[in-house]
């Protein structure tokens, strides 16, 4: 096997069965088609690959995977900076289903990411279920087929028995609301859209925001800039990284010896949960990491002042960790000031702080995050009875089990509602959610029917999150892109990642209603004929 295969093991399932009855149209030509999809996924990241990945393995290979962008690889696709890596180690980050024993470091940067996800898509044969270029315009679900209408600014709508959301919470870039943002006359980056056209040698930079992604860029950007300014509003925890190289004897032997592999894996998932305790719940525990944190900002920050104003206020894990060796460093070089003194407005020729001052830049790089929808859905979803699910979402997005919404059948969302990780990998969380659902959409095919979630059910789950956000961190009185501006926590998981993924082993189909729809897609399907 060449080096740059994924494991053979994995290698996708022969299609066999009754599901090749229904032949996946061609590109552009779905009015057409004579059957609607078993399942169109929304989004062609992590998530979206992932879950064709399982569903070619249970032979459920009549669907289609919608994208807007023209290739795979979702925010590792988006997310070109310099610098960009990913802040949990490969070995984790990753999928258990298609191990890579070539990771380079122990925790590789976007572009390997972005590699490992399009290899994916070669070695499990997707191209040809991948529609590069379909923005989609909304999902509305229609009783009398009981089937979902997908729609699409530039194309004609599919059909689908079942959908996954697989667009993922971190696609749409956000440009804060600072006054004048339009008036700079330089060259404007977003951290999340790099401009690799434009050359940083001797230029002077500005960089506003300081969060996991400005800690990445701005250690790259000193190398080769005249200047460097790096606009902070809120200083986070950041605690040390240890980035080795991996050894050619340790690809191999992870190459010979899968299980191996397997093994360092567990071992990396099992140090993770050990600082949920910390990181997670607002704890006694939660001191030792501040402790830590501290610690690495003394030994790598000498002058008392700036330690100071890189000194959090807030509890450690309440905002996203930031990993980083490399961040303090860079901002002690002699080309790089932190600016502390919030911003007034953009000028013309550079930023403006409140005390007066006006910083003269070539570029500025925001490195400031992303629009995340926590109240709405990233695009217009209509269910039973005409429902809107941006009007259910309006002050905080519920799900069951983070996966399942009541009165929207046959549909699946991945990173939904609360199942963000702190402490762990998300692709820990999303193979979880992954496994669920194809478990939800074939046992759905295999009966022929309709699977919903139970609204009380649904409640239920929600009322006791809600009970258990209240200790962690992240509700412990920090602002960040976890919360709605009413303080409430639509994002993460209150709990171990083995909580959550042991939450996910089976699907209990006492908690959906399961009704059948036999009759209606053959009534449906006669229609189409
Ligand atoms: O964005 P952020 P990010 N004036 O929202 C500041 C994932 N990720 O792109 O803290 C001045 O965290 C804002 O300040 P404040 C990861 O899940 C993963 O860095 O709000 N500053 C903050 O400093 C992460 O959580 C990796 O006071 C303004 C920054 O901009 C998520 O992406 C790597 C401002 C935004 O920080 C987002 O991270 C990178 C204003 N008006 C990212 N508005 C991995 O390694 C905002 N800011 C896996």
């Amino acid at each position: 096997m060449s080096e740059t295969q994924l494991s053979s093991q994995q290698a996708p399932l022969p299609s066999h069965g009754s599901f090749q009855q229904a032949p996946l149209p061609s590109h552009g030509s779905f009015q057409q088609a004579p059957l609607p999809l078993d399942v169109a996924i929304i989004g062609g990241g992590f998530a979206g690959i992932g879950t064709a990945i399982r569903l070619k393995q249970k032979r459920i290979e009549n669907l289609a995977i919608f994208e807007r962008g023209s290739a795979p690889g979702g925010t590792w696709r988006d997310n070109t900076y310099p610098g960009a890596a990913c802040d949990i180690p490969s070995r984790l980050y990753s999928y258990s289903f298609a191990p890579n024993p070539d990771w380079s470091h122990t925790y590789s940067g976007s572009a390997e990411i972005l590699k490992y996800i399009e290899r994916m898509v070669d070695d499990f044969a997707l191209r040809p279920m991948l529609r590069f270029g379909h923005n989609v315009t909304g999902v509305h679900w229609d009783e009398a087929s009981s089937l979902w209408e997908v729609t699409f600014d530039d194309h004609p709508s599919v059909r689908a028995r079942s959908v996954v959301m697989a667009s993922g919470p971190l696609a749409n870039v956000s440009f804060p609301g600072i006054r004048g943002l339009d008036t700079y006359e330089g060259h404007k980056i977003h951290s999340a859209r790099w401009d690799h056209e434009f050359d940083f040698t001797g230029k002077k930079v500005a960089v506003i925001g300081t969060g996991a992604s400005g800690v990445q860029i701005v250690p790259e950007l000193v190398k080769v800039a005249q200047s460097v300014k790096v606009f902070q509003r809120t200083p986070g925890w950041a605690l040390p990284r240890t980035n080795l190289t991996t050894r050619r004897t340790t690809k191999d032997l992870y190459r010979k010896f899968p299980a191996a592999q397997s093994i360092a894996r567990k071992a990396w998932f099992w140090g993770h949960e050990s600082v949920a305790l910390g990181v997670v719940w607002n704890s006694p525990l939660t001191r030792v990491v501040e402790a830590v944190g501290k610690l690495h900002l003394r030994r790598q920050v000498r002058d008392p002042w700036l330690r100071r104003q890189l000194t959090p206020d807030f509890r450690a894990g309440c905002k996203r960790l930031l990993m980083t060796s490399e961040f303090y460093p860079a901002l002690q070089r002699d080309n790089c000031t932190l600016v502390t003194w919030p911003i007034a407005r953009l000028a013309p020729k550079g930023i403006r702080t409140v005390e007066g001052i006006e910083h003269q830049a070539d570029v500025i790089v925001f490195a400031t995050g992303f629009d995340v929808s926590k109240t709405g859905t990233p695009v217009p979803i209509t269910g039973r009875d005409g429902r809107v699910l941006a009007d259910e979402w309006s002050s905080g997005a519920k799900a069951y089990k983070s996966i399942s919404v009541a009165g929207y059948p046959n549909m699946y969302f991945t990173f939904g509602p609360n199942s963000g990780p702190g402490h762990s990998s998300a692709l820990v969380y999303m193979e979880a959610q992954i496994d669920y659902l194809v478990d939800a959409i074939s046992h759905a095919i295999a009966r022929n029917s309709v699977l919903e979630v139970r609204a009380d059910k649904q409640s239920e789950y929600n009322t006791d999150l809600q009970r258990r956000l209240q200790r962690t961190t992240w509700n412990s009185g920090c602002s960040s892109w976890y919360l709605t501006e009413d303080g409430f926590n639509a994002t993460m998981f209150p709990g171990f990642a083995s909580q959550y993924v042991g939450q996910l082993k089976s699907v209990n189909y006492d908690d959906y209603t399961v009704t059948e729809y036999r009759a209606r897609v053959t009534a449906a399907r006669a229609a189409t004929v």
